[in-house]
């Protein structure tokens, strides 16, 4: 951390008041992905919050999915020298060159939530974030389960290039390699919106293939969701004539289990800001971290999903 205070610090300091602990005052540069998804926006709330409650001054800066918007966003946050830059990257490659100028300016990086491919490690200082490979696996263990291993699968994959997207689809794909009677017949990206998971959807079931599919696996609730209402609009009933399979755990997911519409949802938990900004104090204060730190989640079905609902805080 810089030895002169924060911005924040100093109009704190200007205007007398006294902060409990002016030495820890940060300010935090975050570039967010965009508002594409029920978990972004509970994600964003989640940094907002833990960042207000903490005295923490945040730069915040909407994407909009887009990569060039993200490294705009890191480069200003440079130019304004904020002690610390976090961001969710929403792609894995194309980071080198931005990170080695935050690098050159002496500001740690924390990635949050999404990975990057970069050859060098030491371009950030940590990754908090789901184990991508793992969730994947876990909704193709429970699809096999539920399906005695036998599917015709439809799969709407995210936004294509982001590790969400990439690491699901490899985990769930190394469990259809034990289950030679699951296939996947159909897969596209629905970006992981409600509006293209619904396009997508109709096209899919308009097609040859599409009118065998007996199961879906959406790489978020929000495009399973959007599916769902393209599978009643084609006439079919979803979480009984396509057996649906999920990832994020939101609150509408549930209460799409609740009504039997979705079956399962594997969590991906995006609460991380408490986590976040403890990273952030350390690297800024010189501190060892690890270099990878995870975030906790579980699978729910729909024989756990009217219970667990009042206590979903997204
Ligand atoms: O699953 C999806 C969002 O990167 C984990 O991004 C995140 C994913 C999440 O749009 O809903």
């Amino acid at each position: 951390m810089k030895l002169s205070p924060s911005p924040a610090c100093r109009s704190a300091l200007a205007l007398g008041l006294a902060l409990a602990h002016p030495a820890l005052a940060l300010t935090v540069g975050f570039s967010q992905v965009g508002a594409e998804s029920g978990w972004r926006t509970a994600n964003t709330s989640s940094i907002k919050a833990e960042a207000a409650k903490r005295q923490v001054t945040l730069r915040f800066s909407d994407a909009q999915q887009k990569q060039e918007n993200q490294i705009k966003a890191l480069r200003s946050f440079v130019a304004q020298g904020v002690d610390v830059i976090a961001f969710s990257p929403v792609v894995e490659t194309g980071w080198e060159p931005v990170l080695r100028e935050i690098k050159q300016a002496g500001i740690p990086v924390v990635l949050t939530d999404r990975a990057v491919a970069v050859s060098d490690p030491g371009l950030f200082a940590t990754f908090i974030g789901s184990d991508f490979v793992e969730e994947g696996r876990r909704a193709g263990r429970w699809l096999a389960q539920k399906t005695g291993g036998k599917a015709v699968i439809a799969e709407l994959v995210g936004t294509p290039g982001s590790a969400p997207a990439i690491d699901r689809k490899k985990g769930f794909e190394e469990i259809l390699g034990a289950h030679p009677e699951m296939k996947i017949v159909l897969s596209q990206s629905g970006d992981f919106t409600r509006a293209k998971g619904k396009e997508v959807m109709e096209a899919f079931l308009k097609s040859p293939q599409g009118r065998q599919v007996t199961a879906l696996f959406a790489h978020n609730d929000d495009m399973a969701l959007g599916a769902i209402q393209a599978i009643e609009e084609a006439g079919l009933k979803p979480g009984q004539d396509i057996i649906i399979v999920s990832i994020d755990g939101v609150r509408d997911a549930f209460v799409a289990m609740a009504a039997g519409k979705l079956n399962c949802s594997v969590e991906c938990n995006p609460l991380i800001g408490p986590q976040l900004f403890d990273l952030a104090a350390a690297v800024a204060a010189g501190q060892p971290v690890p270099h990878r730190v995870p975030v906790a989640e579980g699978v729910y079905d729909q024989s756990q999903a009217a219970a667990a609902l009042p206590n979903r805080q997204y």
